[in-house]
C-alpha cells in the first residue's frame, strides 16, 4: 500500500498545551508520525511518495472561507497585535452571547473560530495543515484512481475540525475532504472512524447527507473530549437520518466490546451500500494512550485491519491521534498490515 506523507508536518509544532492545570509539550507532536514513517519502512509496506501542493478546492468544499482565511492569517495577525508566544484562544463563544458578529481582535476571532484550546496556532501552522491535507488529497487520487488503498500519514489530524472551528489538535478535516472528494466523484461513501475521541468535525460536516454514512468507535463524551456530541442517540437529520452511527463506550473497554461495535459499524457500512471507504485512523484506543481510557492491545490493532478488509472496498485511511508514542507505529501500521494480509 502507498503511504503519502509531507515533511512540511514539522512546520506545526507548538510549544505548550494546558494539561492538567499545567504546561506541558503537547501530546500531539511531530515524533509521532516519525515513529509511524519508521515503522513503515522496517516492515517494507510500500513507498511513501510526497505529495505535491494542496488543492484549494477540495478544502474549500468542506470549509467556511472566512475560516480559511482565519487560519491563514491568524499567526501572523496574532504577532501583529503585539503578542510574543503562541495562538492559543482563551475566551471561546460561550452559551448566551453573540456568534453573528465575529470580532475584528484576533483573540476574540481565535475565540470564535476554536472550539477547545489545546491547539495552539503557531507561525508554520497554517504550511502545516495544507501539506497535511495535500496528502490526503493525494492519497484519495490513487484510490480513486484504482489503488485499492491506500494510507496517508496526515499532521496535523483532522476528524474534529468542522466547516469553521479547530480543536483536538485539528484544523482542516482530511477525512472529510477526502470523503468529499469520493462523493464528488459520484460514489457513495463512508467514514468509519476508529480513532479514540468522537469525530465530531465529521459527523457534523456530514449529519444531513444520505450518501456519506459516518460511524465512529469512541470513549462516551460523558466522560471523554469533544464531550458535546458523539452520543449513540445522534443518527442524522433530514435525508441525513440513519446515516450517523455513534459507539460510545466506557472507560476500561478491551477488544470483545471493541471489536463488536466494529462488526455492527461494518454492517452498517455494507448496508449502506457505500462504494469507497475512509478510514480516519487514530490508534488513540491502545491500552497504554496516555489521554484515553480504551484498553486495546497491539494485536487488537492487526485484527481492526482485517475486519475493515472484509468489506472488500477501495479504502483510504487517514491519520489521526494516538499518542503513546513510541507504540503509534506498530499500531497504525499493524491496522494497514491486518487490512492487507486479509
Ligand atoms: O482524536 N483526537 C485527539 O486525539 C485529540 C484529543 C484532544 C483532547 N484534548
Ligand atoms: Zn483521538
Amino acid at each position: 500500500m502507498q503511504t503519502f506523507f509531507s515533511e512540511d508536518h514539522r512546520k506545526h509544532f507548538p510549544q505548550a498545551e494546558l494539561s492538567g492545570g499545567q504546561f506541558v509539550t503537547p501530546f500531539e507532536r511531530p515524533s509521532r508520525v516519525e515513529y509511524v514513517r519508521a515503522e513503515l519502512l522496517a516492515r517494507g509496506m510500500g513507498k511513501i511518495l510526497a505529495p505535491g501542493a494542496a488543492d484549494m478546492g477540495p478544502i474549500e468544499a468542506i470549509c467556511d472561507t472566512g475560516y480559511l482565511a482565519f487560519l491563514e492569517s491568524a499567526f501572523a495577525e496574532w504577532k501583529a497585535d503585539g503578542n510574543a508566544g503562541e495562538l492559543i484562544a482563551g475566551c471561546i463563544a460561550p452559551r448566551g452571547m453573540r456568534t453573528d458578529r465575529i470580532p475584528d481582535n484576533i483573540d476574540g476571532k481565535a475565540g470564535y473560530y476554536c472550539h477547545a484550546s489545546e491547539t495552539a496556532i503557531t507561525a508554520g501552522t497554517w504550511e502545516a495543515v495544507l501539506s497535511s491535507a495535500a496528502s490526503a488529497q493525494a492519497a484519495q487520487r490513487a484510490v480513486a484512481g484504482g489503488a485499492g488503498a491506500a494510507f496517508a500519514l496526515c499532521r496535523p489530524p483532522g476528524h474534529h475540525a468542522t466547516a469553521d472551528q479547530y480543536g483536538g489538535y485539528c484544523f482542516v478535516n482530511n477525512a472529510a475532504m477526502a470523503a468529499q472528494m469520493f462523493a464528488e466523484g459520484g460514489a457513495r461513501v463512508s467514514v468509519l472512524d476508529i480513532d479514540f475521541h468522537h469525530g465530531n468535525g465529521t459527523q457534523n460536516i456530514f449529519y444531513d447527507r444520505e450518501d456519506v454514512l459516518f460511524a465512529s468507535l469512541h470513549g462516551d463524551p460523558m466522560e471523554a473530549y469533544p464531550y458535546f456530541l458523539g452520543h449513540e442517540d445522534e443518527r442524522g437529520a433530514g435525508a441525513g437520518e440513519g446515516a450517523n452511527r455513534n459507539y460510545p463506550m466506557k472507560p476500561g473497554t478491551a477488544w470483545d466490546e471493541w471489536g463488536a461495535a466494529l462488526d455492527d459499524a461494518l454492517g452498517r457500512i455494507r448496508d449502506h451500500g457505500s462504494e469507497a471507504l475512509v478510514v480516519s485512523l487514530g490508534v488513540d484506543a491502545f491500552k497504554d494512550d496516555p489521554i484515553s481510557f480504551f484498553k486495546l492491545q497491539s494485536e487488537d490493532f492487526t485484527r481492526a485491519g482485517a475486519k475493515i478488509a472484509t468489506l472488500g472496498l477501495p479504502t483510504l485511511f487517514v491519520m489521526e491521534g494516538g499518542y503513546a508514542i513510541e507504540a503509534v507505529g506498530i499500531n497504525t501500521v499493524n491496522v494497514l498490515a491486518g487490512f492487507e494480509g486479509a
